[in-house]
């Protein structure tokens, strides 16, 4: 790819896309991500929730009232990414740093479930999610091998906690789009539905993400050979749970009770405003994770 090339976006049907898409949606976890923000940075590889922490969401610096991700620069830190080009269908190497108000990169990040740094990517259509955990060389450079399949605008989001300089920890989501050139043809947002299939599992989602009311919203996994499947631990949690808006692609990281409910991962959210919602759950099962993905349309 060279400086000179074009992104040739299907104008139109992105025009009609966004429109699909358009408006609000959903939520935050029922508590104020004091999980997060009180993670200690000693935290042990093993993290989980200890009773009484209850839910709680990545991002957000404000008590989780609102998504994140929507910018690349807050409350003083920017995200600088050392390319934001990336050709189609090619794996590259991903780096980008993390820089303070005097733009020196930022070295030291806490450890959240189980790792210092959460890479969330997908498309501006919401298609092509990935949850990804990239490695930090002693200079601050965060680096990971990534493969983006389709043309398009992609959205990154860094989700992580540092600490700030009065040692106060910070959760941010930091955001930027990343380009990859060609003929884009944007997937119009599946129907919203309370069942999703991967490979083989099925997840049914119960509850429905309602404004105004803090609500439960459980996801049980079964498989044809095997209706109970053993969900096992993720990155210190029975699932996670990341919500991207359509129309902006603001970001929603939910962490689950503690323990299972009847064999089902619950979380609790509040949905701020009607809209549609992509909800990207990742279980894992016999060490594989695999993600389900559900569309909610708040009304
Ligand atoms: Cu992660």
């Amino acid at each position: 790819m060279t400086e000179t090339s074009t992104v040739r976006l299907a104008t139109g049907t992105g025009v009609v896309l966004l429109a699909l898409l358009g408006g609000f949606a959903l939520g935050r976890a029922v508590t104020a991500p004091t999980g997060i923000g009180t993670q200690p940075a000693a935290s042990s590889d093993d993290h989980s929730h200890p009773a009484g922490t209850g839910p709680h969401l990545h991002g957000g610096t404000d008590g989780g009232d609102e998504v994140s991700g929507l910018a690349v620069s807050d409350s003083g830190y920017t995200l600088v990414p050392r390319r934001t080009e990336l050709p189609a269908g090619v794996e590259v190497d991903l780096r980008f740093q993390v820089v303070d108000a005097e733009l020196r990169p930022v070295t030291s990040f806490e450890v959240v479930h189980d790792k210092p740094m959460h890479l969330i990517v997908a498309r501006r259509d919401l298609t092509g999610y990935q949850h990804l955990h990239p490695q930090m060389s002693p200079d601050g450079t965060w680096s990971i091998p990534l493969r983006l399949a389709d043309p398009g605008i992609w959205r990154l989001y860094t989700d992580f906690t540092l600490r700030d300089p009065g040692g106060t920890p910070l959760a941010l989501t930091l955001g930027v789009d990343l380009v990859v050139a060609g003929d884009y043809t944007p997937t119009a947002l599946p129907a919203a539905t309370d069942t999703a299939e991967v490979d083989g599992f099925t997840v049914r989602m119960r509850g429905a993400p309602q404004r105004a009311v803090v609500a439960p919203l459980l996801f049980e996994v079964v498989r044809a050979d095997d209706p109970a499947p053993r969900l096992e631990p993720y990155l210190g949690a029975y699932g996670h749970l990341v919500a991207v808006r359509a129309g902006d692609l603001g970001y929603l990281h939910v962490h689950p009770d503690p323990e299972l409910v009847d064999g089902a991962v619950k979380f609790w959210l509040t949905a701020p405003g009607p809209g549609d919602y992509r909800l990207f759950l990742d279980f894992q099962v016999a060490g594989v994770v695999r993600t389900a993905e559900f569309t909610v349309t708040v009304s």
